[in-house]
């Protein structure tokens, strides 16, 4: 160890963890380059690296064909009562869990070295941000952590003596017998895999998987389903949401907040390009946002990470063209193809595929083969500083002021291009009946719709009803201050299976339409399900889409909102007596305004 570390509780902790998980060794990391260098040397010498030949100090990593997503149906919330875990959580009682789980941790290191990571989520030392200490055997988790978090030597200097962090205990679940080769990405079973939170006593423990969402312990679990539990008993936000600013030719700045599911776009839209001239857009997050109400009474929000974990494929200069500049050098890639001059590969890259490449499988690939070269879900894992637009202020400690929130999903039909709610509460029933069609960034069924609260079905800490009443009670707070809510859906499709709006830099024109809707200067119509524009009321210069496609974006079909309002209907009943009063008066409102 290069540094002192007299937290007493941390000492504590890590002997009792070393006792039990049996490493070889236990490793300090203090967060810097050297560090991390050394560490992928390993790897590379190991053979689970591979060092790309065509872009400076970026590595290619495989991961067990099991290995490859987040497992929701493997992800458990301990509350003492099932009820307050909710319906939409699995649920183990707590003591339980932790009799299974110390079972499968006992002598689960051997073989191995175990690492210490001190990160912390948030600017260190900003007054939003919270400090974690992770314990892992994983060297890929350690230096993905060092680009997701800030991690290492001055976090400990901020955690101090006596100073709490969060507890997140993680082992790839396989051990190494005497003289025992390690393979390059080892993982546990399904059935052994358990991504564990315990969010009343602000501890998560993770074993079996090295995968991004159940192994870098500071992003799902901490930043959203321990925080989302810490947020709702002490009055801020934490929430599945990019943050972007968006400056108009004037130079007026907008910061905009997004809840979209795994997979169906956050990235991009939070480095956007628009194509409406003088408009610019400047990232400050692409998946969680941390927010709190000011001294100015405006909810003002961070991004508690400091890279990003994005998907590959599908990203190109066409569809995102700041995430291909940002991830040139110092990024990992994960589950991506790897052509033959050293360079890696994903479907929907510029340009045509490569003639043979050797696919996430390691096995050869050729544009003949019938299964893609890069995993759906494959990554890239990058420093959110590298990213050409990442804006000025985005670690700034106190956050932005949110003016805007949007939520959406994939729907291929029903839900319009946008939609903006009558007011807070309106909003908050779109958001808790948000809905999208299942994408491989979960293990299961693709295609299929399944509503997806807030973004946060996945995430959420706590009882769904109970968050609903946080979101409905964060409104009564802010007042005239709250952000307006708009809905979108950038994935509507013509009944023969063609996108009807171009998505991307051309999102802008809708982005400009909420602005405007802020400063009640744009139109709208008023429609059952609540304000869109007309055709005229958004900026479409240059856009040259055929009328059809803008008809089918903007209307509200009736009876398909009417079995939407029934489908709503038998989602809200899961949630029983905690369910929110006030949301059961907007489904009777949107039934009345539908006739
Ligand atoms: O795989 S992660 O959970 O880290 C990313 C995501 O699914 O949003
Ligand atoms: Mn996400």
């Amino acid at each position: 160890m290069t540094y002192t570390v007299n937290n007493k509780k941390l000492n504590n902790w890590v002997g009792e963890v070393a006792r039990l998980c049996q490493p070889d060794s236990i490793y300090w990391c203090d967060g810097s380059k050297k560090e991390y260098d050394e560490l992928m040397a390993g790897m590379v010498a190991s053979g689970a690296a591979t060092p790309l030949k065509q872009r400076p100090d970026c590595y290619l990593f495989r991961s067990d064909p099991s290995d490859v997503a987040r497992t929701e149906e493997r992800t458990y919330i301990a509350t003492p009562t099932r009820d307050e875990a909710g319906p939409t959580n699995n649920w183990i009682d707590p003591n339980e869990l932790k009799t299974t789980m110390t079972a499968l941790y006992k002598g689960c290191m051997k073989g191995r070295r175990m690492y210490v990571i001190p990160f912390s989520m948030g600017p260190i030392r900003s007054p939003i941000a919270k400090i974690g200490v992770q314990l892992t055997d994983s060297p890929y988790v350690v230096c993905s952590m060092r680009i997701m978090t800030r991690m290492g030597e001055a976090v400990i200097g901020a955690l101090g003596v006596d100073g709490d962090f969060i507890p997140c205990l993680h082992s790839v679940g396989a051990p190494l017998a005497e003289g025992q080769k390690d393979v390059p990405w080892p993982c546990a079973p399904m059935e052994k895999k358990y991504v564990s939170h315990f969010p009343q006593e602000n501890l998560i423990w993770s074993f079996g998987s090295g995968y991004g969402g159940n192994a870098l312990l500071g992003k799902k679990c901490l930043a959203l389903r321990i925080a989302s539990a810490m947020a709702s008993r002490e009055g801020w936000m934490a929430e599945h949401m990019l943050i972007l600013r968006l400056k108009n030719p004037a130079g007026k700045q907008y910061h905009i907040a997004a809840a979209f599911p795994s997979a169906c776009g956050k990235t991009n839209l939070a480095m956007m390009v628009p194509t409406i001239p003088g408009w610019k857009c400047e990232t400050i997050g692409e998946d969680i946002a941390w927010m709190k109400i000011a001294p100015d009474g405006r909810l003002h929000a961070i991004n508690p990470e400091s890279g990003f974990f994005g998907v590959a494929p599908g990203t190109s200069y066409a569809s995102n063209p700041m995430a291909m500049e940002s991830v040139k050098k110092n990024t990992i890639f994960t589950n991506c193809a790897l052509t033959d001059d050293g360079d890696v590969w994903w479907e929907g890259m510029d340009g045509a595929p490569p003639a043979h490449a050797i696919d996430w499988k390691d096995g050869h690939w050729t544009p003949a083969n019938k299964t893609p070269a890069a995993h759906p879900n494959a990554r890239f894992t990058v420093p959110a500083s590298q990213c050409p637009v990442i804006c000025s202020d985005w670690e700034k400690p106190e956050g932005v002021p949110i003016d805007i929130f949007i939520f959406g999903g994939r729907r291929s039909n029903v839900v319009p291009l946008v939609t903006e709610a009558f007011d807070w509460d309106h909003g908050v029933f779109w958001g808790a009946t948000a809905a999208s069609e299942t994408t491989a960034a979960i293990v299961g069924e693709i295609g299929v719709l399944r509503r997806d609260p807030f973004a946060m079905t996945p995430f959420c800490g706590y009882n769904m009803a109970d968050y609903f009443r946080h979101w409905l009670e964060m409104g009564d707070r802010l007042g005239n201050k709250a952000p307006r809510i708009f809905y979108v859906d950038w994935f509507r499709k013509s009944p023969d299976g063609r996108w009807l709006w171009p998505g991307f830099g051309e999102n802008s024109r809708v982005l400009k339409w909420m602005c405007e809707r802020v400063e009640g200067r744009a139109g709208a119509k008023t429609t059952p399900i609540g304000y869109l524009p007309t055709e005229s009321d958004l900026d479409l210069t240059g856009l040259n889409i055929p009328e059809e496609n803008l008809k089918q974006l903007l209307e509200v079909d009736i009876d398909e909102w009417r079995a939407e309002a029934r489908s709503i209907e038998e989602f809200f009943a899961q949630f029983g007596a905690r369910f929110p009063e006030r949301l059961t008066r907007q489904l009777r409102n949107l039934e009345k305004r539908l006739g």
